[in-house]
């Protein structure tokens, strides 16, 4: 059942774990592991019934959507808006001083197409139209922060899995989870980024069907790249390209003035190191340049042991399985 274009070895294709072998396969990788419209007792929306009721609604959409169709736009009310709005001020204020080049390059364009703008939310289906003609990349709205499997396994098809409610008013500067500012401030504009693109992508090809502990290392070093990556820059400073600092004004001010704690990234030591959710990280990591961290990051890749290669199929959005004997 497994298609390989050489001759088949003493591996059965049959051992395989599942995985998505076509883009439409993504309907049936959707295992959110928190919170969904099930918040937990230290949640900032968690006393707020309107909140709570709002989350259900996003959770829904994300729950009925099925590949191929379009992402419902949202009317963000007038409280959502007023949050996104002080998001956005106080870190564009940060991007200008804080941000890699290739971060800025695509402002411009995301305010042109998608309406990044203080008294707008921008919609994710306008992004995701966006993307696709500028990388190929489309957005699939999702309830909640999904398993790392299920979310590396979405980059491999260029599928980015993106929330879509908005964190808590209470307190617009800090969310336990991933959020549209999260996702649209920290990962859209370095998605509009060709060669990111590319490499988003290839850590999705190594995850299908690999081993839990393989699983865990990819997502550490996606961690400490996509979402805490620094870049050193010709003056010796360091300049920020992770998506969980450029969507955090405290930890983006705290990783630039980190000092010691900022390490070379080496995929090799990375991946030991804890990934923290809740609270600023032990480390954080830089490379020299953005394709530097690429680089390491796809040898890395490559060094993943699988009994099967994967190559992925542009034209019918799909991934072939080819034995490796
Ligand atoms: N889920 N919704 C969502 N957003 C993310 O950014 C995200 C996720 N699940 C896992 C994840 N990011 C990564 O940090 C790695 O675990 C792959
Ligand atoms: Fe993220």
């Amino acid at each position: 059942r497994a298609p390989s274009l050489s001759a088949c070895s003493s591996f059965d294709f049959g051992d395989m774990v599942w995985f998505p072998r076509k883009i439409s396969d993504l309907d049936k990788a959707q295992n959110v592991l928190m919170y969904g419209s099930d918040l937990d007792a230290d949640h900032p929306g968690f006393k707020d019934p309107v909140y709570r009721k709002r989350r259900e609604q996003f959770s829904a959409i994300a729950n009925n959507f099925k590949h191929g169709n379009p992402i419902p736009r949202v009317q963000y009310t007038p409280e959502e808006v007023k949050t996104w709005g002080t998001v956005l001020l106080e870190l564009h204020r940060l991007y200008v001083l804080h941000a890699v080049p290739e971060y800025m390059e695509n402002w411009p364009e995301l305010v042109k197409y998608c309406g990044y703008r203080e008294d707008n939310v921008p919609q994710l289906q306008d992004v995701s139209v966006y993307l696709k003609r500028k990388t190929g990349f489309q957005l699939r709205p999702v309830a909640g922060y999904l398993s790392p499997r299920d979310f590396l396994s979405g980059l491999a098809f260029r599928i980015f899995h993106c929330t879509q409610y908005i964190r808590h008013s209470s307190d617009p500067f800090y969310t336990p989870e991933p959020d549209c500012c999260h996702e649209l401030l920290g990962h859209m504009p370095l998605l509009a980024n060709s060669s990111f693109a590319q490499f988003s992508q290839e850590i999705g090809l190594a995850s299908l069907g690999a081993s839990d502990a393989d699983i865990e290392k990819l997502a550490t070093l996606y961690f400490f790249t996509v979402e805490f990556g620094l870049c050193k820059q010709a003056d010796s400073s360091f300049k920020v390209y992770g998506a969980g600092l450029l969507s955090s004004v405290a930890e983006l001010q705290h990783a630039i003035t980190a000092g010691p704690k900022i390490k070379k990234f080496d995929p090799e030591l990375t991946c030991k190191e804890e990934c923290i959710i809740t609270s600023y990280q032990n480390a954080y990591y830089y490379t020299d340049s953005f394709e530097e961290a690429k680089e390491q990051m796809r040898a890395f890749a490559d060094s993943i042991q699988r009994p099967f290669g994967v190559r992925y199929n542009p034209y019918t959005m799909s991934v072939e399985v080819l034995s490796n004997a």
